[in-house]
């Protein structure tokens, strides 16, 4: 399998936490967003994905795979185990909870695109800062909210570990202030000394700069 993927696009960065934690193994394609006006945006990566981001997931045998939850998902239902979602259907749903807060309403507002836009349209640097800021201060208010006090933020680690730990490295990269996050920041400390979340790390991929 091919993963192209970008070392600090939080949505990639999900998806190589997933395939770590399962023991699968990809060959990392290094799409840079930045670079020469992205890479991203060049025929030959949207002939592979035509929305013209990362992740992308190539199997085998060619096919293509796009957005992060629809490649765990993939993953999830091909290899089941080690499981990323609980057996329960409310603990389930408590998991996805978060993968939602995180993955519909927090990441999109800080995408490069959605910055890029506000800079377009006439926005300075720290209108973009305090936009950033705010969507991902209040979205992770309710994941605060939403986890519990024990161990990753359901207690085993799981799929919302998965789009926390990103979403953490995001609010970081944007100085963010986490202090007020117990939780969170709990689960941040755990996650960080586990070797999954150490292998998809942005600062373990080939791609990123010296
Ligand atoms: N919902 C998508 C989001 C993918 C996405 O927006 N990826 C970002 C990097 S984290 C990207 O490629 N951005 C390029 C751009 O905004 O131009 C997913 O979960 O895969």
């Amino acid at each position: 399998m091919d993963l192209f993927t970008y070392y600090r696009s939080t949505s990639s960065y999900r998806v190589r936490i997933a395939l770590a934690l399962k023991g699968l193994e990809t060959n990392a394609i290094p799409v840079n967003l930045i670079r020469d006006g992205g890479e991203h945006r060049k025929p030959d990566y949207l002939a592979i994905n035509p929305q013209g981001r990362v992740p992308a997931l190539r199997l085998d045998g060619g096919e293509v795979i796009i957005q992060s939850m629809a490649i765990i998902e993939y993953l999830e239902e091909r290899s089941p185990s080690p499981a990323l979602l609980p057996v329960d259907l409310l603990e389930r749903a408590c998991h996805r909870e978060v993968a939602a807060v995180i993955g519909c309403d927090i990441h999109p507002l800080h995408n490069v695109a959605v910055l890029n836009r506000l800079r377009g349209l006439a926005h300075g640097e720290s209108d973009v800062t305090a936009w950033t800021g705010h969507w991902i201060t209040e979205g992770l208010t309710t994941v605060e909210a939403l986890i519990g006090d024990e161990g990753f933020c359901f207690g085993n680690v799981g799929l919302a570990d998965v789009y926390l730990l990103p979403q953490l490295y995001a609010a970081r990269r944007f100085n963010v202030d986490l202090s007020a996050f117990v939780r969170i920041c709990r689960v941040e400390a755990l996650a960080l000394q586990h070797p999954a979340f150490q292998n998809a790390h942005p600062d373990a991929q080939p791609d990123r700069p010296e």
